[in-house]
């Protein structure tokens, strides 16, 4: 058996929230733990296919993506949600919907000229042509977390150091 939690990846479009989430759930799968990730794959286009990228647009995406994580915690389940989440006001609201501990924040820590230089989905180009505004890192903010549970340098450390040090982190709070 293992306790449930939530995951909370914050970084940066490009710094590698996903791909990290998506290989911490792999691991915790392969040792028998329930899990699930909630992207922007899954409930952008989805449940939150509403909302647009103003800053309370932003603001109600992160308020149901913490709603619904909550409702995974509740079922035992511990899930990883890898959303910019850029307002530390709402990444502070989220945290109050679980119990001490229940909640921990990964802060996926990656310079902007890394991503820019990723930039897999081209969206940055695209931003700095100024054919999307209100892209975070170029004409949106983002408020990096003073005090994150994890923080991990997404552009000098591998991802499978990465998923160790959050395995790591998991079993030394015993959730698993
Ligand atoms: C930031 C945007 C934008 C704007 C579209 N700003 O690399 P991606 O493509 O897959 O990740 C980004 C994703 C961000 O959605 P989130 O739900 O994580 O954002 S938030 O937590 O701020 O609500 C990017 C794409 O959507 N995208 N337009 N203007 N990212």
């Amino acid at each position: 058996g293992h306790k449930s939690c939530v995951l909370w990846f914050t970084g940066l479009s490009g710094s590698g929230k996903s791909t990290l989430a998506n290989a911490v759930d792999f691991e915790l799968y392969k040792i028998g733990c329930q899990s699930y990730v909630l992207d922007g794959d899954n409930v952008r286009h989805g449940l939150n296919r509403d909302l647009g990228f103003l800053p309370e647009d932003r603001r109600e995406n992160i308020r149901r993506v913490g709603e619904v994580a909550k409702l995974f915690v509740d079922s035992g389940i511990i899930v990883s949600t890898a959303f910019i989440s850029p307002f530390k006001q709402d990444r502070q609201f989220v945290r109050t919907l679980f119990s001490d501990g229940e909640f921990i924040e990964i802060f996926v820590d990656c310079p902007l000229e890394i991503c820019e230089k990723r930039d897999p989905k081209g969206l940055y180009k695209w931003a700095r042509n100024g054919e999307i505004a209100n892209f975070t890192g170029i004409d949106a903010p983002f408020e990096r977390p003073n005090n994150p549970d994890i923080h991990i340098d997404s552009s000098k450390k591998s991802i499978e150091n990465a998923v160790h040090t959050i395995i790591h982190h998991l079993k030394e709070r015993k959730i698993i």
